[in-house]
C-alpha cells in the first residue's frame, strides 16, 4: 500500500515537473488553453440565443448592427480572463464601442470580437464566429477563432501549426489567381465615396478574371476558410484589428501570406488587409486595388 502511495506520489511529481517545463519552455500555452475553453463557452452562449429573439440595436450606421449578446459574450469573456491574468491588457470590440481605448501596447494582450458576423448573428446565417487573438510585445502568439454554428474551432499557436478541431491546415498554394476564389467584405460604410471604391474594386478583381468572389459575413472566418484552402485570398479595407486578430495566427501558421493593401508589411493597427494563398496572388490583389482612406484602429479620426 505504501509502496503504491510512494509511485502515485513520484507520477504526480513528475507530471507536474512536466507542466512546470512546458510553462517555462512556452509561457502562453496555458494561456491558449483557458481561451479555447473560453470561447467554447462563448459560442455555447451564442448558440443559445439563436434559440430566442434577438433584438437589434445600431452602432455607427443603419447596417451597424449589436446585440446584447454581444456584449454579455464581451464580459463573459473579459471577466474570466481579468480573474485568472490581472496583469494582462485587452481590446475588445464592444468595450472600444463604449470608449475604452484601442491601443497595442507590449503587454500581453488579449484582442476579443465576441460575435464576429454579428449581421449573420441577427439573421442565423450560419458563419458567425467568437476571435481572439493574444499579442505579446504586438507579436500575435496565438490565434482562436470558433464558428460556432457550424462547430468548428480555429486554432493556431505561432510556430505550431494551424487547426480545425485539432485537424491540421493548409491554405491552397494557389499560385495562378484566374483560378482564385476571392473573398472579401463590403463593410458598413455608405457614403459615397466609400461605396465607389468598393465597387469598383470588386469590379477590378472579378475583370483580373477570378473564379469568383464571395462575403461570407465573418472576417475572421473567412481568414479560417483561407487557412483551410477552400478559398485563395481575402482582402478588406476597414476591417477592425479584433476582426483579424485570431484569424492572422491561423492563416500564418497554415503556409498563408499575410500582408497590408500596399503589399507591405502587416499591420494589426491599420484595418488594412489581404490574405492569400501564395506570395503571388497577395501581390495580384494588391497591385489590383484602389486604395481608400479608412483610418486606424489606434488613433481617433
Ligand atoms: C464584421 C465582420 C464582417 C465585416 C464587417 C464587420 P462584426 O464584424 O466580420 O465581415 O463585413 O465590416 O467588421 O461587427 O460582426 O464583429
Amino acid at each position: 500500500m505504501r509502496g503504491r502511495f510512494t509511485v502515485n506520489l513520484q507520477v504526480r511529481r513528475a507530471h507536474h515537473q512536466l507542466l512546470f517545463c512546458i510553462n517555462m519552455s512556452d509561457p502562453w500555452q496555458e494561456c491558449m488553453e483557458f481561451c479555447k475553453e473560453l470561447t467554447k463557452q462563448a459560442g455555447k452562449m451564442i448558440c443559445e440565443a439563436l434559440q430566442k429573439d434577438i433584438a437589434v440595436m445600431q452602432k455607427s450606421s443603419p447596417v451597424d448592427l449589436v446585440t446584447e449578446t454581444d456584449q454579455k459574450v464581451e464580459q463573459l469573456i473579459i471577466s474570466s480572463i481579468k480573474e485568472k491574468y490581472p496583469t494582462h491588457s485587452f481590446i475588445g470590440e464592444e468595450s472600444v464601442a463604449a470608449g475604452a481605448p484601442s491601443v497595442l501596447t507590449d503587454n500581453p494582450t488579449w484582442i476579443i470580437d465576441p460575435v464576429d458576423g454579428t449581421t449573420n448573428f441577427v439573421h442565423r446565417f450560419p458563419f458567425v464566429s467568437v476571435s481572439v487573438g493574444f499579442t505579446v510585445h504586438k507579436e500575435i502568439e496565438f490565434g482562436i477563432v470558433y464558428s460556432c454554428m457550424e462547430d468548428k474551432m480555429y486554432t493556431a499557436r505561432r510556430g505550431k501549426g494551424a487547426f480545425c478541431n485539432g485537424v491540421p491546415i493548409k491554405v491552397s498554394g494557389l499560385e495562378d489567381i484566374s483560378q482564385s476564389l476571392v473573398l472579401t467584405e463590403v463593410g458598413f460604410k455608405q457614403d459615397a465615396e466609400h461605396f465607389t471604391a468598393m465597387m469598383d474594386n470588386i469590379r477590378t478583381i472579378l475583370t483580373i478574371p477570378v473564379h469568383g468572389i464571395r462575403c461570407p459575413g465573418s472576417a475572421a472566418v473567412n481568414m479560417c476558410l483561407v487557412a483551410s484552402g477552400v478559398a485563395d485570398a481575402y482582402y478588406h479595407m476597414g476591417i477592425h484589428c479584433w476582426d483579424m486578430a485570431g484569424g492572422a495566427a491561423i492563416v500564418t501558421e497554415a503556409g498563408g501570406v499575410i500582408v497590408d493593401i500596399s503589399g507591405g508589411p502587416f499591420d494589426l493597427m491599420s484595418r488594412r488587409l489581404i490574405v492569400a494563398s501564395s506570395r503571388t496572388i497577395a501581390e495580384r490583389i494588391s497591385k489590383a486595388l484602389t486604395q481608400f482612406p479608412v483610418g486606424r484602429d489606434d488613433k481617433d479620426d
